[in-house]
Formats: C-alpha cells, sequence, structure tokens
C-alpha cells in the first residue's frame, strides 16, 4: 500500500511540473480551425503530402525540415547533412497549422507566440545559398511592427551561435527574416514585402517539454522557392524565471518534501492518514 502511495505521491509532483513547463509558451492566432498537427515519417516519402512544408528541396535530397526533425534521409548514417543533425533528435514533433477540415496541413497565415519567461535561442542550420545574408530576430509590439524589431542573428552569424528573447509579459511577439534579397517576412505574413505578403515563410514545431523550434524558408513562392523551411532554423528554450516561493512543511520528521502545489499538498494529507 505504500508503495502504491509514493508511486501516487510522486506522480502528483511530476504532473504540475510538466504542465508548468508545457505553459510556458502559447501561440495566438485568431484563425480558424488552428492547431498542433500530428504527422507520421512516412509523409516524407511524398512531397507535397500533408505538411505545408514537407516539399523537395534544392538542397541535397531528403532534406527538408521533416527529415533534420527526424534525423533522416540527407540527415541520417551516411547522408550528406549527417554531422549537422540536431542531437538529440526531436523527432516527429507537432506543428502548428490548419488541423481541421479540407485544409488541414496547411500554414496559418498569422499567428504570434506568448511566453511566461525569457528564451534562449539557438541558432541550429542553415542550409541555404543566402547563408551568409540571411539574418532573423523577433518584434514585440504587433501594433508597432516597424519599431519594435530585435534582431537575434545577422548575417554572419553560423550554426551554434545563442541569443535571447528577454522576457515579455503579457505580450504577443511575432518572428521576422530578413533575406538576402531584402525581402521581410513576418510571422504575421499580412506584414510581408508586398511581392510576398500573406505568405507563411515560418514553421513551428512544439516538444512536449517545451522547447520550440522555428524553421524559415527563405525565398519567395513566386521566385523560385523551393519550399524546404530548412534555410534557417532556430531552436528556443523558454527559461523559467520565477519559482514559486516553497510551500511549508506542515510536519517536521516525514524527510524533506518538495510540495509545490494544492494537489501535492491534498496527496501529502492523504498519505498521512493511511500511516
Ligand atoms: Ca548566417
Ligand atoms: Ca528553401
Ligand atoms: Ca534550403
Amino acid at each position: 500500500m505504500i508503495k502504491t502511495l509514493k508511486i501516487i505521491l510522486a506522480l502528483t509532483f511530476l504532473l504540475p511540473a510538466a504542465l508548468a513547463s508545457a505553459s510556458l509558451v502559447t501561440i495566438d492566432s485568431t484563425t480558424p480551425n488552428v492547431g498542433w498537427n500530428y504527422w507520421d515519417t512516412s509523409i516524407l516519402n511524398t512531397p507535397g503530402k500533408f505538411a505545408y512544408w514537407n516539399n523537395r528541396t534544392s538542397d541535397a535530397s531528403r532534406s527538408n525540415i521533416g527529415f533534420y526533425l527526424t534525423g533522416t534521409g540527407a540527415f541520417g548514417p551516411g547522408g550528406a547533412y549527417y554531422d549537422q543533425r540536431p542531437i538529440p533528435t526531436p523527432g516527429n514533433i507537432p506543428f502548428w497549422g490548419i488541423d481541421t477540415g479540407t485544409n488541414t496541413g496547411a500554414a496559418d497565415p498569422r499567428f504570434y507566440v506568448n511566453s511566461q519567461t525569457k528564451s534562449d535561442v539557438v541558432l541550429k542550420l542553415e542550409l541555404a545559398s543566402w547563408r551568409n545574408y540571411n539574418s532573423f530576430g523577433y518584434y514585440f509590439d504587433v501594433s508597432d511592427v516597424a519599431h519594435s524589431q530585435v534582431t537575434l542573428f545577422d548575417a554572419l552569424d553560423n550554426p551554434g551561435e545563442t541569443a535571447v528573447i528577454n522576457y515579455l509579459p503579457n505580450t504577443e511577439f511575432g518572428f521576422f527574416f530578413v533575406a538576402k534579397d531584402g525581402k521581410k517576412y513576418f510571422t504575421n505574413s499580412g506584414f510581408n514585402s508586398n511581392t510576398v505578403r500573406s505568405e507563411q515563410h515560418f514553421a513551428l514545431f512544439a516538444e512536449t517539454s517545451g522547447s520550440y523550434w522555428v524553421a524559415v524558408e527563405d525565398t519567395g513562392f513566386r521566385y523560385g522557392s523551393d519550399r524546404d523551411y530548412n534555410d534557417f532554423v532556430v531552436k528556443i528554450t523558454p527559461m523559467q524565471i520565477f519559482a514559486p516561493p516553497p510551500t511549508p512543511v506542515p510536519e517536521a520528521g516525514v524527510g524533506v518534501l518538495f510540495l509545490t502545489g494544492l494537489s501535492g499538498i491534498i496527496a501529502y494529507r492523504r498519505w498521512k492518514r493511511f500511516l
């Protein structure tokens, strides 16, 4: 009995922690029918199938963002980009987009992020002939896009370099990208340069850990784009900056208990009754 209760107690502590990390970042969008899309690695065998980022690339074959995240194709053992694979490999994690109806798997033309913390950003991949020219950042005032842009990585930054997104309390923010040809892209694609307006050049993938990946396509869809979304890829990890104060332990002598929530306290009291 005690053993079972200990397991319940352990799960009670783990669950709020998991929920807390998952809720550090939310996605803001007013587009109908959007949500997280789950995908099977088999779609990668058929370019154009299901996901808007699943296309034939002009880099080494089988290297779009789906192959990168799953460490397969050109990112698998013996592949042309094996040494650029992510470690650990996040796998076929869900992407943000239309998730119901006839357009399931299509891009959401407008989305923002809302984070409860500041975040670590790591530049992970640049598979693009424009890699020494492109730049990337975020905009923190969606009503004043022109004056609220913060560049995180400029043209000569390379994979492995890091940056930080400052804590933006209760603020929607988006990402922007400036390509070699001067075209500018935003996660709200209505702000894009004239000739590429409303094209979604970002793909957002989420890990259960709370980290997320932003993958960018750097070429306008009417200007020879291959829509492989591997041209510029970052991993973003929210950092918990406000630790809740520790809850006083009601009685001494039962060991050190890290009770962080009401459910933990209730579980503890129920456990005590069995002693
Ligand atoms: Ca670069
Ligand atoms: Ca591309
Ligand atoms: Ca590419």
